[in-house]
């Protein structure tokens, strides 16, 4: 999000990157899983294109989806095969398209937002401010959708009851202008690389805080673009890394590529094995860009509660990875 720090400090966020990716691959290389090799894209998706949301407001953007063929023969749908409009809204936390701008979250009537059944009896509160699209699934159950696919950035709260221990499932998408491409035509760079981040806050109905986003959830990479070339791309077991993919913008990205894995059909549920997925990976408020955000801003008392701090999450690439899968278990 916050573009100026990609430009004007490339060096240091490639440095950031690597202290960060370290870790996990680590972890990932221990496993000894064989990693999946993706189909790979190359250059802008031209076919399908159809348009999920206009933002006509300040800064306006455009949140397009297409098609596009791999080498192999496969179809991707970019940057992410959604549930947008079929799926229910996620209700407004902070949303400027629909005049929904507390605040603080003690002026949130949290009586007026729909409890979602996801089976049980106990009533949970889920807060999350995702860049720039979610999808949220409880025991692979879809609950509810981000109703902002691009801009401009916005929060939701979630409620559903539901039973411990359950399963939370979260598809996170960086949109994208340059479909298949993950650029974004962003002041003036008409092949900006956009970047992404999600956090979340889970409470129970005493207002406990029963999950946080950090790097116990399980994060992978299902689609990863633009990449100057194949071969930057390194599979490390179920780890895969762009950090040698460059994050700078380029006068004409249309040859980049793109990398995708197909998506588990059963990804969300409680009982799929996500113990070879690497953790994810936390990136700072500063390192993400929400300063200027009032989608989080505004409500810095529950994403930055100091007792229980949620982090923004991703997989190893913030910039690179533009469809990624978030789980969590909450436990008893
Ligand atoms: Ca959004
Ligand atoms: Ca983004
Ligand atoms: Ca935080
Ligand atoms: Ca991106």
């Amino acid at each position: 999000m916050n573009r100026q720090f990609f430009i004007s400090t490339p060096g240091l966020a490639a440095l950031l990157g690597i202290i960060a990716a370290a870790v996990p691959i680590a972890h990932a290389q221990e496993s000894g899983v064989p990693p999946v090799e993706p189909s790979f894209t190359q250059g802008e998706a031209q076919s399908d294109i159809s348009t999920l949301f206009e933002w006509k407001g300040e800064n306006p953007r455009t949140a397009n989806i297409g098609t596009i063929r791999s080498d192999d023969g496969v179809e991707w749908t970019v940057p992410a095969k959604t549930h947008f409009g079929t799926a229910m809204k996620a209700p407004d936390l902070y949303n400027e398209a629909n005049a929904v701008t507390p605040d603080r979250v003690a002026d949130v009537n949290l009586a007026q937002i729909p409890v979602i059944d996801a089976g049980g009896d106990e009533v949970f509160t889920a807060y999350i401010f995702g860049d720039n699209y979610f999808e949220f699934y409880v025991n692979g159950n879809l609950l509810a959708v981000d109703p902002i696919p691009m801009t401009p950035f916005n929060s939701s709260v979630i409620r559903f009851k539901a039973q411990r221990p359950f399963t939370i499932g979260i598809m996170g998408v960086d949109w994208e202008e340059r479909l298949g491409l993950g650029f974004e035509k962003f002041r003036g760079a008409v092949f900006h690389q956009g970047d992404a981040g999600l956090v979340a806050v889970v409470k129970d109905e005493s207002e406990e805080t029963v999950a946080v986003t950090d790097q116990s959830w399980k994060a992978q990479t299902f689609y990863t673009s633009p990449l100057k070339s194949k071969e930057c791309l390194v599979l490390k077991g179920p780890w895969r890394d762009s950090s040698n993919c460059g994050t700078d913008d380029v006068d004409d990205g249309t040859s980049h590529f793109a990398a995708h894995w197909p998506i588990p059909d059963d990804w969300a549920a409680a009982d799929f094995d996500d113990r070879d997925w690497p953790n994810a990976v936390t990136y700072t408020n500063d390192f993400v860009g929400v300063e200027n955000k009032p989608a989080y801003t505004n409500f810095t008392d529950l994403f930055d509660n100091p007792s229980a701090d949620a982090k923004f999450i991703w997989s190893s690439s913030l910039v690179h990875d533009n469809l990624v899968l978030l789980r969590t278990t909450i436990e008893r």
